[in-house]
C-alpha cells in the first residue's frame, strides 16, 4: 500500500514537471522571464510585485494572481493599468502547471515580457510545483519570526531569491538575524537575500534592480 502511495505521488510530480517544462521552453523562447512569487498569506507578496513592477521600464509585465477565492489582487493592479488576470484555485492549496497552461491559453502573455505570478498564499505546497517559471522568488517577513527556514525549509531551498520584507516591524517582534540568515544558510547558500520595507519602498531599488539584470540574460 505505502509504495502504492509513493508512485501516485511520483506520477502526479511527473506530469506535473513535463507540463512545466513545456511552459517554461516556450517563455525561454519567446524571451518571457516568469517568477513565480510565494510565501505565506500576508507577507507582502503583492506588496514586492507592485513595487518591483513600477520599476520595470523597458518590457512589458504581467501579474498572474494565484488565490483560491476572489480577484482582489488582480483588481488591485489592473486599477493601476497593469495588465493582471486571477487564477482561483478553488479550495487548493497551490497552483500547479496544468493551471497554468489552462490560463495562459486564455490570456496569452506577450513576447518579452516579464511575468509574476503570485502563488496562493502558503508557505508549503507552491513549493512542490513548478509552474513554468524561471526562478522563485520567496517571500518572508520579519513578523512571521525567525525560525521559518527551520520549519518550511523547501520553500528556502528552492528560492533563487529570498525577500525578507517588513524590516521595520524587526524591532517590534524580536525577530533574530543571526539565527534566521543561520537558518538560510543551512538549506541555500546561492539564493540572492534582500531586505525591504515593501510599504514605504525601503531595498526596492536594489532588489528590482537585480530581478531586472537576471530577466535581461
Ligand atoms: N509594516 C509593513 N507592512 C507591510 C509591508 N509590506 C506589506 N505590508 C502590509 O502587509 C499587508 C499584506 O500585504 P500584501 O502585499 O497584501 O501581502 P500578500 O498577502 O502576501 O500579498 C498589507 O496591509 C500591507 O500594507 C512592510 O514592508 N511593512
Ligand atoms: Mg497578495
Amino acid at each position: 500500500m505505502a509504495s502504492e502511495t509513493v508512485s501516485i505521488i511520483k506520477s502526479i510530480y511527473a506530469d506535473n514537471n513535463s507540463i512545466a517544462a513545456k511552459i517554461n521552453a516556450s517563455f525561454t523562447a519567446r524571451k518571457i522571464f516568469a517568477v513565480n512569487v510565494l510565501g505565506a498569506p500576508g507577507t507582502g507578496k503583492t506588496s514586492v510585485i507592485a513595487g518591483v513592477i513600477a520599476r520595470i521600464k523597458d518590457r512589458p509585465v504581467t501579474v498572474i494572481e494565484g488565490d483560491i477565492e476572489s480577484d482582489i489582487d488582480t483588481k488591485l493592479f489592473a486599477s493601476r493599468g497593469v495588465d493582471a488576470f486571477q487564477i482561483n484555485t478553488h479550495g487548493g492549496c497551490h497552483l500547479d502547471a496544468k493551471m497554468m497552461d489552462k490560463a495562459l491559453a486564455a490570456h496569452p502573455l506577450r513576447d518579452n515580457s516579464v511575468v509574476f505570478i503570485e502563488n496562493v498564499g502558503n508557505l508549503v505546497c507552491p513549493a512542490e510545483y513548478e509552474i513554468g517559471e524561471h526562478m522563485k522568488l520567496l517571500v518572508v517577513s520579519a513578523a512571521e519570526g525567525s525560525d521559518k527556514p527551520y520549519k518550511y525549509p523547501l520553500a528556502f531551498q528552492k528560492a533563487g531569491i529570498i525577500v525578507l520584507n517588513k524590516a521595520d516591524l524587526k524591532v517590534h517582534v524580536d525577530f533574530n538575524d543571526k539565527f534566521f540568515y543561520d537558518g538560510v544558510k543551512a538549506h541555500n547558500t546561492t539564493a540572492k537575500i534582500f531586505e525591504v520595507n515593501a510599504k514605504k519602498g525601503d531595498g526596492i531599488d536594489a532588489l528590482a534592480q537585480w530581478l531586472i539584470n537576471v530577466a535581461a540574460h
